[in-house]
């Protein structure tokens, strides 16, 4: 296990410490003040789609207990919250009126934190379209890209001057492949011309709400967070070691080329160049765009080896075995190396701004006992990859903080409530919060970094 104090001794005095969550799975109130549906609404009340066919109704019923909430993240001692806005509360039909009352609930947060003198970082997306948009094809059609800067525009308008920083997207790899090629997220699509349109959709989104953050704020921290994925050759034959490279291009080069090149990959563009929209003149222009920092959100590596059959389509790979057997609750391998993998990976290939790590966790479901809940797993993972981080600070990479993933209990997309990643625990019968034990360790370690004041984008 790693110390305390050793573990802080390795990290710099202005590194700041976060809790994470996102607007859909936690706020509830989905119906209330001209809140409409989004996609995830429909998408959890159709049978089959999420375990035990949960939804977000209530989920932590965050949106009626905005100060008790805040006031638990002050307790933590953490210096930042990043949270998303819910485009359907700003603008419920997509496009059209802004409904008031759903500014004013995210004017509460961010005033809420200003006054515990905790950072806001906001991500305008964290994956709840509105549900209206989907009649015109949702992010397959290149009129969603438009609603969404307006969005991104009324949304900075209003909170602009007191946001620390601002994400566009969260992990548009969720949102374009897992949404809408492998059918497990909302909207559930399964087709690969689906995907390729709502990528370009989603990246000519991403640099239209970077123009509309810079037209109105132009000294806002602006950014975006991925989920990249470290890639492993399952063996170190050519076929498999290509494999990964067809993977990286696929996984990781789709949105890095384009953000930060200015390019679609090569080996992506000539075997699926034909199936993409249009890409118009001047979008790529648009979508690269200098940001001031980049998230990464990372829990655990892939493994690929090449897939041969006939019928396989780019990036042709299949699972190759892991490297350990040890996993988290949900199944997913735990291996912290590959986070220093993967960020030294992604900054020799691209020029990257400073980063935060904007989402680490575990999923333990552990309950609680005696009024306690003893999570050391969960501990001993955000202590493991906050040494992986120390090292690469130690190397010279601009990691500026780390975001836990999550602040508490909460609807874990098609897992529903069973996959609990909180480092609070959430009685959902009661609504009753429980620190847990990683949350009073990483409330400790927090307090020791009470500078945490390092600006985005600095
Ligand atoms: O809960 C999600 C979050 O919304 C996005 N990143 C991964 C988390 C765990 O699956």
């Amino acid at each position: 296990m790693t110390e305390m104090n050793t573990l802080a001794d390795r990290l710099p005095g202005d590194f700041l410490f976060g809790v994470a969550t996102a607007a859909f799975q936690i706020e509830g109130a989905s119906k209330a003040d001209g809140r409409k549906p989004s996609i995830w609404d429909a998408f959890s009340n159709m049978p089959g789609r999420v375990y035990g066919r949960h939804n977000g109704d209530v989920a932590c019923d965050h949106y009626n207990r905005l100060d008790a909430d805040l006031d638990l993240i002050a307790s933590l001692g953490v210096g930042g919250y990043r949270f998303s806005i819910a485009w359907p509360r700003i603008v419920p039909e997509g496009t059209g009126p802004v409904n008031e009352k759903g500014l004013d609930f995210y004017d509460r947060l961010v005033d809420g934190l200003k006054r515990r003198n905790i950072k806001a970082f906001a991500t305008l997306y964290h994956w709840d379209l509105p549900l209206a948009l989907m009649g015109d094809g949702g992010w397959t059609a290149r009129a969603t890209a438009y609603a969404y800067q307006r969005y991104t525009r009324t949304v900075i308008d209003r909170l602009g001057d007191r946001l620390d920083a601002v994400a566009t997207f969260n992990e548009p790899w969720c949102s374009v492949w897992l949404s809408h090629l492998m059918g497990v997220h909302a909207p559930g699509e399964r087709s690969m011309d689906a995907a390729l349109h709502a990528l370009h959709t989603t990246l000519l989104a991403h640099g239209l709400g970077i123009s509309a953050i810079r037209a109105s704020r132009p000294g806002l921290a602006a950014g975006i967070v991925f989920n990249p994925m470290q890639i492993y050759a399952g063996s170190d034959t050519e076929a498999d070691r290509a494999a990964a490279e067809r993977a990286f291009d696929f996984h990781n080069g789709a949105f890095f080329g384009p953000i930060f090149n200015g390019a679609y990959p090569e080996r992506f563009l000539s075997a699926l160049g034909h199936r993409m929209p249009a890409i118009e003149p001047g979008d790529m222009e648009t979508i690269r765009q200098p940001l001031d920092w980049w998230g990464v959100n990372y829990y655990t590596p892939m493994h690929v080896a090449a897939d041969t059959s006939e019928t396989a389509e780019f990036p042709a790979t299949v699972d190759a075995p892991r490297f350990v057997e040890e996993e988290t609750d949900i199944g997913w391998e735990i291996h912290a190396p590959a986070l220093g993998d993967l960020i030294r990976k992604l900054n020799a290939t691209y020029a990257l701004p400073e980063c935060y790590i904007t989402e680490n966790g575990a999923c333990y479901n552990m309950g609680v006992e005696n009024g306690v809940v003893d999570d050391q797993p969960r501990l001993d993972y955000i202590a493991a990859h906050l040494s992986v981080t120390a090292d690469l600070i130690a190397e010279g990479y601009p990691m500026r903080g780390y975001f836990a993933w999550s602040l508490m209990d909460n609807f874990e997309w098609a897992e529903g409530y069973r996959m609990r990643f909180g480092i609070v625990h959430v009685d959902y019968e009661t609504q009753v919060r429980t620190i847990k034990k990683s949350g009073l360790w990483y409330s400790e370690l927090a307090r020791l970094f009470p500078k945490g004041n390092h600006a985005a984008g600095a």
